[in-house]
């Protein structure tokens, strides 16, 4: 069959979307043709909005037998808006995945009738038995880890267990796409040509604002070093690449695996950047990733209020925290620090001490990002909190697409009118009632991204 799938509008500076690439591979493995549109690049490239007549005509041409879009909360209502052009002009089975989807699959199935099916989680395996059955004319049912509607009624089949080894899993298909030379040139760093690698799968720790762990669950699995070294290699040769990022949710929850994959990275002189949690890095890891050529750390610190802390089961002790900061600096390696206000119960007084720590986190040359707390689908924070919510006047980045993606008057009263009417699916456009005017939440969000807007930001995350 030929399978095109769709990166919506998503992230700047643009960048291959790893996911598809994966199930693109899986796909090919069986003998599909596969067609990637990646809306980003193509707008990017253009130095123009493209509108979804332009981007139904670029899905028409392929001629495809299914269309597949990948989904995470700021881009679902835009995915949804274009998915259903796509079905009215060429009737063929509609697919989505990815987070957003995943979190909210049976919602979605229901209230949107030109998506056909949802794959949760993991999408390798299950989009190859999808395309099976939709080619065969079999039934669903027996497919884990879908949600789909048969005769106006929407059925959720059991979870898909994961793949145990994934290191079995085919390397992401790179040929899909543009080269990264090609990527890198749209951006303001050209010569950085830079390949996100996925090295774990799912994140041990417990945050209760974060759907990332609920979606890929807290016992990780671990591609080898070698199988991670083999990928790069191919990258080098292939792409010219002379950077990568880890894209894991905590690339040093295991730190003798990390040494590991330093020792190997150390030989290739290669950059890399990653995301990790202070609490699962030492001085001496630190040393080891500098000499091993990281450049960049991302961590997710999230408040300077210990008693916050504690209620967003993150935990973190914030005397650690500075040190571990400190020290990344010292190396001379680039650093972004996220802080998350607005959370259920918390105070002035909290978000007072996190824009106190956020000052001293600057004075060590660290960025900072603030952010305020959007109840993700699929999160313990929307599971419990979510009765006492209110639309969040002030958009969050994390809701929706910047305004300026947002050129169709269509695509803007169709959002409105989804989001109040499906909570449940939006609830990423509400936040928790406090004590707190909304107001005053984003004055903090703004004041804490001051620190990034000081230097120029690293792109870990
Ligand atoms: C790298 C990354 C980015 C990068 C690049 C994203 C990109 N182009 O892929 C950048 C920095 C741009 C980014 C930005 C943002 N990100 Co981000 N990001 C990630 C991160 C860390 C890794 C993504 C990744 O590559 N995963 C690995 C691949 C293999 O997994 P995957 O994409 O989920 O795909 C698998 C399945 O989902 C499924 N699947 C996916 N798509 C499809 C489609 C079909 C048809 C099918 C069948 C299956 C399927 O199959 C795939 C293979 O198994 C994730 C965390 C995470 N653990 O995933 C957050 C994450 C995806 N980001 C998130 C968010 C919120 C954002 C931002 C909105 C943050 C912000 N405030 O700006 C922005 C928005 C950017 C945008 N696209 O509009 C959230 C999404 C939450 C949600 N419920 O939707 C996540 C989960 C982080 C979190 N802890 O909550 N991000
Ligand atoms: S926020 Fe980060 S550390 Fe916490 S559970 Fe999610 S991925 Fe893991």
């Amino acid at each position: 069959m030929r399978i095109t799938l769709v990166s919506p509008y998503g992230g700047e500076p643009p960048e291959p979307h790893l996911g598809l690439l994966y199930l693109a591979a899986s796909l090919e493995n069986v003998g599909h043709s596969v067609t990637i549109v990646d809306v980003t690049y193509l707008s990017f490239k253009a130095g123009k909005y493209l509108n979804s007549r332009t981007l139904c005509d670029i899905v028409e041409k392929t001629k495809p037998d299914a269309v597949g879009f990948t989904t995470i909360s700021n881009n679902y209502s835009y995915a949804l808006s274009l998915a259903k052009r796509v079905k009215d002009r060429l009737n063929v089975p509609i697919i989505f995945g990815g987070p957003q989807a995943t979190h909210t699959a049976k919602q979605t199935v229901s209230a949107f009738k030109w998506i056909d099916f949802v794959v949760r989680g993991e999408g390798e395996r299950t989009i190859v038995e999808l395309v099976k059955s939709i080619e065969d004319g079999s039934s669903f049912e027996n497919i884990p880890g879908i949600a789909f509607r048969r005769n106006g009624v929407t059925y959720q089949t059991v979870d898909r267990p994961f793949i145990e080894d994934i290191d079995d899993i085919s390397f992401p298909a790179y040929h899909l796409v543009p080269k990264l030379k090609e990527y890198a040139s749209l951006t303001s760093r050209p010569n950085r040509v830079v390949a996100p690698i996925l090295s774990t799968r799912g994140c041990p720790f417990k945050c209760i604002f974060c759907s990332a762990s609920t979606m890929w669950k807290r016992t990780p699995r671990f591609r080898s070093p070698s199988n991670i070294l083999a990928e790069i290699m191919q990258l080098k040769k292939t792409q010219g690449i002379n950077e990568v990022k880890f894209v894991d949710d905590t690339f040093t929850i295991n730190k003798q695996r990390a040494k590991a994959i330093c020792r190997l990275l150390r030989a290739e002189k290669i950059k890399w950047g990653c995301l990790s949690r202070i609490d699962t890095m030492d001085t001496r890891l630190l040393q080891q990733m500098k000499e091993a050529g990281c450049e960049r750390i991302y961590y997710g610190l999230e408040s300077g209020s210990p008693r916050i802390q504690k209620f967003i089961h993150k935990n973190l002790s914030l005397e650690n925290a500075l040190k571990i900061i400190g020290r990344t600096r010292q190396l001379g390696i680039e650093c972004m620090v996220s802080f998350i206000i607005g959370f259920p119960g918390e105070t002035l007084q909290d978000m007072e001490l996190t824009r106190q720590f956020s000052e001293k986190v600057a004075a060590t040359g660290a960025h900072c990002q603030g952010h305020v707390l959007v109840p993700l689908p699929g999160s313990e924070i929307t599971r419990d909190y979510f009765d006492n919510t209110a639309l969040f006047a002030h958009t969050s980045s994390m809701a929706s697409l910047p305004p300026y993606w947002k050129l169709e008057d269509e695509f803007i009263l169709e959002e409105e009118r989804w989001v109040k009417k499906f909570p449940d699916i939006f609830s990423h456009y509400y936040s928790i009632r406090g004590g707190i005017d909304q107001h005053v939440l984003k004055i903090y969000e703004w004041t804490l991204c001051q620190w990034a807007m000081a230097g120029s930001p690293p792109e870990v995350s």
